[in-house]
């Protein structure tokens, strides 16, 4: 049987389901999109998800999942015994409460408008605008996002799926420098300190030593 196959790009929210891989251990391949290029466009990528976004990813009988909270849940239900989907109701509410939080507020409403500001106006004038605007939400959307873990440690007590999610914002935060809040910070440090994360973030290019000194 083919393995699974992760459509992603380095770097792009698709980490968080590269980690999440490497954390339930199964042998997955990879298939790099160049999104600057227009691969997401491409009838060949329309043809595995119409969205035109990554991450995708395609299981072993052969259908796809496009959308990355999917992804997390899934991997975290039928991987590993489901050991990083939680039993508790109450646990999976807060699990996906967070990783909508991380997707559709921190990154769709903040870093959406610092990477691609021209999606949200036609006049390059705009651009540093819309930029700096996405970096006020960003922080707000992370101060918010803060207030839904655990006091300490992972999200929700154990590890779970909501970690590698909540970790790729944070990485993104320490990469365009929009303060992390104090738990936060705790949290991303804790992530760089696992393997798998370490492990992709070497293989997607770039250097783990170097991150998570931001105070
Ligand atoms: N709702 C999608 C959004 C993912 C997303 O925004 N991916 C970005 C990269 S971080 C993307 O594919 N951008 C290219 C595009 O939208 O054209 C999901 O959760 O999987």
């Amino acid at each position: 049987m083919a393995h699974m196959c992760l459509f992603m790009a380095p770097g792009s929210c698709s980490t968080a389901a590269n980690i999440i891989l490497e954390e339930v251990e199964e042998v997955f391949e990879v298939a790099v999109i160049n999104i600057p290029a227009g691969e997401n466009r491409r009838p060949e990528y329309l043809a595995i998800n119409p969205n035109g976004t990554i991450p995708s990813l395609r299981l072993k009988d052969g259908s796809v999942l496009t959308d990355l909270i999917s992804i997390a849940e899934w991997l975290g239900r039928n991987c590993r015994r489901g050991r990083y989907w939680p039993a508790d109701p109450v646990l999976q509410d807060r699990a996906r409460n967070i990783m909508r939080h991380v997707v559709g507020n921190v990154h769709g409403q903040g870093f959406s408008r610092i990477f691609v500001p021209e999606a949200y106006s036609y006049d390059p004038e705009e651009a540093a605008q819309t930029m700096s605007e996405g970096r006020r939400i960003a922080g707000k959307m992370l101060s918010e996002a803060a207030l839904m873990l655990d006091p300490e440690g992972y999200a929700l007590g154990a590890f779970s799926v909501a970690d590698p999610i909540l970790f790729y914002v944070e990485f993104w935060a320490d990469m365009t420098d929009v303060p992390l809040p104090p738990r936060l910070l705790d949290h991303y440090r804790l992530m760089l300190g696992r393997d798998a994360v370490y492990r992709v973030l070497r293989e997607e290019g770039y250097d783990p030593g170097k991150l998570g000194k931001a105070a």
